[in-house]
């Protein structure tokens, strides 16, 4: 392929580029594959594009921050009492911290604890959900409270629908279990949405949730929930979605709210989530092929005796109407497994959409993991993509990447 060839093939398919110029681009494939031209213009081999095609450029997202840094949706970390977990979740863009407080024996320093016990705490996330503000002042340490917060927050007294009342004149912070934000939102969905317009709303995790799963996230999303607060000690499928949520303005750790959730319509109507929508966007999703576990896995990691059985899942987890899973068939006995497959998804609410990418390999009974990825859909940049594969932990792999087409109709 010649620089003109590709050129053509830049400008037909969106595909990867990175805005240079296509003489550029072939100068720097051959510069990383040690290549030098031997005979008059350089080309590329099918090697050559295809190592141009699975290339750090051909990131599906843009990786560079965007210069405005809108802070309305806040990643949420619950409570730990090492340090460690804390400094990984701010490193991973969390942006809220939630931690108990307590006055330690003597009652001339503070203790930050898991824990509570309604008498002795000074102030905490947590605890400040009574409500009674006033009581945190009496005790000593009161300097860390303006460390803390300075908005007023309350824990429903009554329904919570009469706590979603908005005053005018102040600004509130609200918490409500993943149980109370289901249940007020089953029936009063608008009355929430209207809430977060001007205060904070904070959904939180049941306490019944011991071994530190999550919930999904989108329904406190989709009602503007402000933060969402999520135990990022556990892993699993919420804490990949969260993790693909914020990826979104840089992975900085905020996303600017849709505006959609922010109106009042002339007639006094806010956005309702159970509404029926019309599809606003239409994503396309083609699955091309997938490298990479050959350098990253044992040569008997996924089957014993064979080569791995692998197929992927795409889909979307977003608003109810919005979410499904689909996936292709299983490629049998290939580390290099071409799919060629397309998916459609229409989309309703595309704003708080993210993109489910999963990777199994095929075995009778429990099948393999080979990775997954979660991408929000708003920053998809079509074209061919080669999209990088994290394990469980989201941890990203070193070699693993699906080849990916995405195009919006
Ligand atoms: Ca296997
Ligand atoms: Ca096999």
């Amino acid at each position: 392929m010649g620089v003109d060839d590709l050129r053509r093939y830049l400008a037909a398919s969106g595909a990867p580029g990175g805005g240079k110029d296509a003489e550029q681009i072939v100068d720097r494939v051959l510069q990383d594959r040690n290549r030098t031209p031997r005979f008059g213009r350089p080309a590329l081999t099918i090697d050559d594009f295809r190592h141009l095609l699975f290339s750090e450029e051909a990131q599906p997202a843009n990786p560079a921050p965007p210069g405005h840094n809108s802070y309305l949706t806040g990643n949420q970390l619950s409570s730990d009492c090492s340090d460690l977990p804390i400094i990984k979740a701010l490193q991973l863009g969390v942006r809220v911290i939630e931690l108990d407080i307590w006055p330690n024996s003597s009652k001339d320093d503070i203790d930050v604890l898991h824990g509570r016990n309604g008498d002795d705490l000074l102030y905490g996330g947590k605890s400040s959900e009574d409500g009674d503000e006033n009581k945190t002042c009496k005790h000593k340490a009161p300097e860390y409270k303006h460390l803390i917060t300075t908005i007023k927050a309350g824990k429903p007294k009554g329904a919570i629908v009469d706590a979603l009342n908005s005053d005018p004149e102040k600004v509130r912070r609200l918490s409500l279990s993943e149980q109370e934000l289901a249940k007020v939102a089953a029936s009063h969905g608008p009355n929430i949405v209207r809430f977060t317009h001007r205060n904070l709303l904070r959904i939180y995790p049941k306490g019944t949730r011991f071994d530190s799963s999550n919930y999904n996230p989108f329904l406190g999303w989709v009602h503007g929930a402000q933060m969402v607060a999520f135990n990022m000690q556990g892993y699993g499928r919420a804490l990949w979605l969260m993790h693909g949520f914020y990826k979104a303005n840089g992975g900085c750790g905020y996303v600017k709210k849709p505006e959609f959730l922010m109106q009042t319509c002339p007639d006094g109507k806010v956005f309702d989530p159970k509404a029926d929508l019309p599809v606003k966007a239409t994503l396309k999703v083609k699955v091309y092929m997938g490298d990479g576990w050959q350098k990253d896995f044992e040569q008997t990691h996924f089957d014993t005796y064979s080569p791995p059985d692998f197929y992927t899942k795409v889909g979307i987890a977003g608003v109810p109407s919005d979410s499904v899973m689909m996936k292709t068939k299983a490629v049998e006995d290939s580390w290099v497994p071409v799919w060629e497959e397309e998916f459609v998804f229409p989309l309703t609410v595309p704003e708080i959409a993210v993109l489910r990418v999963e990777v199994h390999e095929q075995d009778v009974s429990d099948d393999d993991f080979g990775g997954q990825t979660a991408l929000p859909v708003m920053e998809l940049r079509p074209g061919i993509r080669a999209v990088p594969l994290f394990d469980q932990k989201g941890l990203k792999f070193r070699n693993v990447k699906l080849l990916m087409g995405f195009e919006f109709v």
